[in-house]
């Protein structure tokens, strides 16, 4: 039996891996931060008992600010492999706590590369680190010929989280080149799912559709419509990065779909997988989708209600926090359902992200099984559900 160990546990990522390398037989070790709330609801299905005797799940409290508490959880696990998703995970947040970030994104990898060394487990543990298509920056001028960025495109960070995860990644190869460690990086491109944080423009589109469905909410806010991302599905991307670390060579991949798409145009097949069609009107920050048309037939089947329940008011419409309606109310025709709000903009933007997954597809055999159109049905489906409760 194998034994991993997990940073970032707690997230998005960390609770698909965690569920794969369990599906696999893996004793399965977790770092978790000690908060004055919650935050293990997305693994907390995966909980056993520990006094009902053994487990293969086990969570350690810890921090990637903490040196100390890094080596002590490595001493004690011995991983064969160590898969390091912990992070300040939020470009735009990276910009008002970037030293935090540089710390927890860029040094927090050097510690679990120095723990690794300092306990003399070179030869014995493989280290995934967690690298990103934000060290592209989507530069135009370093797209290759096709117009992807792939593994030999070079890095252009337009953010502290950037700048952060480009250190992590220059000292994990690094330690590899250095030190002989099996440790590569997984370049992945956006990922998402019904289990994203809700603060990501995905999330945030797909929870604020069904809340607008239900008639639970008025209107979206959001930043640039016109960024461009390659967007898979977060379950298919933590299969790569275990294939990553059973090769006979540490390698570095880019993991991504090879499509790339508008945010505004996530937000319209959101909105239509509730029979929704949305219409753009004005530019820049007066931008508004406006309710155009709607399919009484879908509207039925996502939210399993009539649209017979309208009102012309909302009961408590707040433009500025995201409130939850008590009334009911369906959205009409004409209805403006999403506003551009400047407060979501970033200082420097990257405005296109598309990937070439060639060699990960040639070399480790990996396939994604979900597209677009099935992440955003899987997404729209879990927050309905949300709503419904
Ligand atoms: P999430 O934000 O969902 O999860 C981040 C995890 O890191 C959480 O478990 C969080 O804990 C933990 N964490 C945050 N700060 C610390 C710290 N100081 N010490 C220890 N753990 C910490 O991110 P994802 O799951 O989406 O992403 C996983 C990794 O992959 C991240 O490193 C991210 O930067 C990277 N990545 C993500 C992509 C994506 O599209 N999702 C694309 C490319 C790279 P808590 O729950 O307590 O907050
Ligand atoms: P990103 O993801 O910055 O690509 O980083 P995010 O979903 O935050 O933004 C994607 C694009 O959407 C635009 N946008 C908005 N973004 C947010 N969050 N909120 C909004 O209201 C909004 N409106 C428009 C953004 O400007 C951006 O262009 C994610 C993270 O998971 C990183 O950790 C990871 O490394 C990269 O993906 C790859």
């Amino acid at each position: 039996m194998k034994t991993a160990l997990i940073t970032g546990i707690t997230g998005q990522d960390g609770s698909y891996l965690a569920e794969l390398l369990l599906e696999k037989g893996y004793q399965v070790h977790g770092i978790k931060r000690r908060a004055s709330s919650f935050n293990t609801q997305r693994i907390d299905h995966l909980y056993q008992d520990l006094h009902e005797g053994h487990v293969n799940f086990t969570l350690h409290y810890g921090d990637l600010t903490d040196s100390t508490n890094i080596i002590r959880i490595i001493q004690e696990v011995q991983p064969d492999e160590i898969y390091n998703l912990g992070a300040m995970s939020h470009v735009k947040v990276s910009f008002d706590s970037p030293e935090y970030v540089a710390n927890v994104d860029g040094i927090g990898t050097l510690r679990i590369l120095e723990a690794v060394r300092i306990l003399g487990l070179e030869k014995k543990t493989r280290i995934y680190q967690a690298s990103t298509s934000e060290l592209y920056g989507g530069m135009p001028e370093n797209k290759n010929a096709a117009g992807f960025y792939d593994e030999s495109s070079p890095f252009y960070p337009r953010s502290p989280y950037g700048v952060a995860k480009i250190y992590g990644f220059w000292i994990t190869k690094n330690y590899r080149e250095a030190y002989g460690m099996y440790a590569c990086n997984g370049i992945l491109f956006n990922h998402e799912s019904p289990r994203r944080g809700e603060t990501f423009v995905t999330r945030k589109i797909t929870m604020a559709t069904a809340a607008i469905a239900m008639g639970k909410q008025d209107c979206l806010y959001l930043g640039n419509l016109d960024a461009l991302r390659d967007w898979g599905h977060a379950k298919d991307y933590v299969k790569a990065m275990w294939l990553m670390l059973q090769q006979d060579q540490p390698e570095d991949f880019v993991i991504a779909t090879g499509k790339t798409t508008k945010v505004r145009d996530f937000v319209q097949m959101a909105f239509n997988y509730v029979g929704f069609t949305i219409r753009w009107e004005g530019t820049g920050v007066d931008e508004v989708g406006i309710l155009d048309a709607i399919d009484e037939q879908k509207y039925q089947a996502a939210t399993g209600n009539p649209l017979s329940v309208q009102s012309s008011e909302f009961p408590t419409p707040n433009p500025e926090l995201r409130t939850l309606n008590t009334e009911p109310r369906t959205p009409n025709v004409g209805d403006t359902l999403v506003k551009v709000d400047p407060r979501y903009f970033r200082p420097t933007e990257v405005d296109l992200l598309l990937g070439d997954p060639t060699k990960a597809k040639t070399q480790l055999g990996w396939k994604p099984e979900y597209d677009l159109a099935g992440l955003v049905e899987d997404m729209m489906r879990g927050d309905l559900e949300l709503f419904k409760k």
